[in-house]
């Protein structure tokens, strides 16, 4: 059985949707943040950089979600693109999510990562949200493909983008600014899979 370590409403919940989607053998283990579990010794002998998502299979044990999504594809290919060409595209909108998207909504909660002085810091959180529209309008004019983000197969690329869509309201920006990235997420929450995860998580949809 594998196990997911995971905080709620976090990047860890794109493979938990996975999971579910996949109807995967595996059991959630929450990180305790409130605790400040994710930097415990024992945590970063699973995660060195003491953060989720962390998968542990037979196999050894994965960090990164655009990793952990592309073994949940391995053992659920029904969830990648067969080609080489569309699943490269799929590899690619993942590599964009975590290094582009997500490190600009870190820089919005987690400034301290990247400056010591406050007022750095300061000048960081306030330019994260206007940086994470302009991402946002990119995806939704030129990106996402629909229905689904690769066009009509529903891939593991759409939990991962439902998050960050997820993410949008806690920068109190409004999701309806872009039009196709808000039907994605009113498809995505019709979905079975999805609402298990969230509800697993303690979260509305
Ligand atoms: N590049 C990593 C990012 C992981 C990450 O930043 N996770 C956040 C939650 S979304 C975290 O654990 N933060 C806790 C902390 O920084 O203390 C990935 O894709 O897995």
């Amino acid at each position: 059985m594998m196990t997911l370590y995971y905080y709620p409403n976090t990047c860890a919940l794109a493979p938990h949707v996975a999971l579910e989607e996949a109807g995967a053998d595996y059991r959630l283990a929450l990180v305790a943040f409130e605790r400040g579990e994710q930097k415990s010794e024992a945590y970063r002998r699973l995660h060195p950089l003491g953060r989720v998502p962390v998968l542990v299979t037979g196999a050894g044990v994965l960090t990164e979600v655009p990793a952990i999504l592309a073994y949940i594809a391995g053992i659920n290919p029904a969830s990648a693109p067969s080609g080489a060409f569309e699943l490269a595209k799929m590899y690619a909108f993942n590599a964009f999510l975590a290094s582009t998207v997500h490190v600009t909504f870190a820089h919005a909660l987690r400034a301290e990562r990247w400056a010591d002085d406050e007022a750095a810091r300061e000048s960081m959180r306030a330019k994260a949200p206007s940086e994470y529209v302009k991402l946002f309008f990119l995806m939704d004019e030129k990106m996402l493909v629909g229905p689904w983000v690769m066009g009509q197969q529903y891939t593991v690329s759409d939990p991962y983008l439902f998050v960050m869509s997820r993410w949008l309201r806690r920068l109190n920006l409004k999701i309806e600014e872009f039009p196709r990235v808000a039907a994605h997420y009113a498809r995505m929450i019709q979905r079975p899979a999805v609402l298990r995860a969230l509800e697993l998580e303690g979260l509305t949809p």
